[in-house]
């Protein structure tokens, strides 16, 4: 008889992580294997493992018992290694061409083995270094709409939706977004990080009784409306490019929620890399922007009037106005994610890799500015086209 025992979960060292990839059989048994640790986000490791005959390579990335960012004080769930799998695969299932392979996965050690994307860069990288990514905002388009609409209840029997509300359960990653999203930048939490010169400007968000209502009303929708399953963090630090190819990865806060909150997390960090940038540079985002949701929504709308099992599909006004509703929560959560990335926990490179302080601050007071107005006035925007012209106004 047989018992199958639980590994004991430890953290890999690149030796570990050499011996686990020769344990995978993916590599030839005299193969000589090099690892680099070359993890930048905040929570987990990622080892890059290549066998320098053959060129083969993959990617081991395991899910550390704490946020990396912070340190061991602040543990951390190790499921999300498990949700970030089975995201991967069931994102796999409609956009193949946009999201890495999943070769294996080791729940004990809180493991993922997948393709390598080395070869391509971090979108937000390659965007702080101007560099062109002609193909990101017709991919991402593409993937919001494929990955949301047939995950929603307007494509899947309503068990097979209930069933995956529950398997993607991630209250742990979700409570983060909750704090370091919905809440902590609105208050004075000791989780924020400012300079001190941002301190006024901090203040009147502080005080401002309007916009507290208006987070509040999103940080609900986020909280109770399980419309799909999103990737739960999509900022361009989550996303491999080149001139010729788009790889989503990281999706371990994938979870059911509001289908604008994936879309409004990617604008607000191009609408951060559009303040940022001179006018010619500038337009290249802004038509980004605009490209994302024309994508995003034609593609959408297409799925709906092809795909949709909704018995309501047909109903006059329907489609508008579950479109528009996800428009004006992009548009919110868009201003969320601004704010946060200005004061809150986790800042971009974007911002603060400027090192001309006076640039820095401007461009900062800029982003607090659009997060605050695509919060109060999402209702007043009516197309992207009134957002991008919004972005324009900041330079004139
Ligand atoms: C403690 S985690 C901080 C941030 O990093 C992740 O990428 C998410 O964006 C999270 O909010
Ligand atoms: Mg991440």
């Amino acid at each position: 008889m047989t018992i199958a025992t639980k590994k004991q979960y430890k953290s890999l060292t690149k030796v570990h992580a050499i011996l686990y990839a020769k344990g995978l059989h993916f590599f030839s048994e005299d193969a000589e294997l090099h690892c680099r640790e070359i993890g930048d986000g905040n929570l987990n490791y990622v080892f890059h493992i290549k066998d320098a005959q053959s060129e083969r390579s993959l990617i081991i990335k395991q899910a550390l018992p704490y946020a990396k960012v912070v340190g061991e004080s602040w543990p951390l769930t190790l499921k999300r290694a498990t949700i970030e799998a089975i995201a991967l695969k069931k994102q796999a299932e409609y956009v193949p061409t946009l999201v890495p392979t999943v070769y294996a996965t080791d729940e004990d050690l809180a493991i993922t083995v997948m393709e390598d994307l080395s070869h391509l860069k971090i979108a937000r990288e390659g965007l702080i270094h101007l560099e062109s990514y002609p193909k990101l905002s017709r991919d991402i388009g593409e993937y919001l709409a494929q990955t949301l609409f047939h995950t929603s209840d307007f494509a899947l029997h309503p068990f097979e939706k209930k069933g995956l509300v529950s398997e993607f359960s991630n209250p742990e990653l979700c409570k983060i977004t909750e704090d370091l999203i919905f809440t902590d930048p609105f208050f004075d939490h000791e989780t924020n990080d400012f300079e001190p010169s941002l301190r006024a400007e901090v203040e009147v968000i502080w005080n401002n009784e309007r916009l507290k209502l208006e987070v509040a009303k999103l940080k609900r929708s986020f909280l109770t409306e399980a419309e799909a399953l999103l990737h739960g963090d999509l900022h361009t630090g989550s996303i491999f490019a080149s001139e010729t190819e788009t790889k989503v990865i990281d999706p371990e806060f994938a979870f059911y929620g509001p289908i604008g909150f994936d879309i409004g997390i990617f604008l607000a960090n191009l609408i951060v890399q559009s303040i940022t940038r001179e006018t010619e540079a500038r337009n290249t985002i802004l038509q980004h922007i605009e490209q994302t949701w024309e994508v995003f929504s034609s593609t959408f709308s297409t799925l709906w009037k092809s795909k949709s099992i909704e018995s309501y599909k047909d109903t006059k006004g329907f489609e508008e106005y579950v479109l528009d509703k996800i428009f004006r929560d992009t548009l919110g959560f868009a201003g969320c994610e601004l704010i946060r990335r200005t004061i809150g926990l986790a800042h971009v490179k974007d911002l603060d890799a400027i090192v001309e302080e006076e640039q820095r601050l401007h461009f900062k007071k800029q982003a607090l500015q659009v997060g605050k107005t695509l919060i109060l006035k999402r209702y007043d925007l009516h197309s992207i086209d009134a957002v991008i012209a919004l972005l324009e106004e900041l330079h004139k």
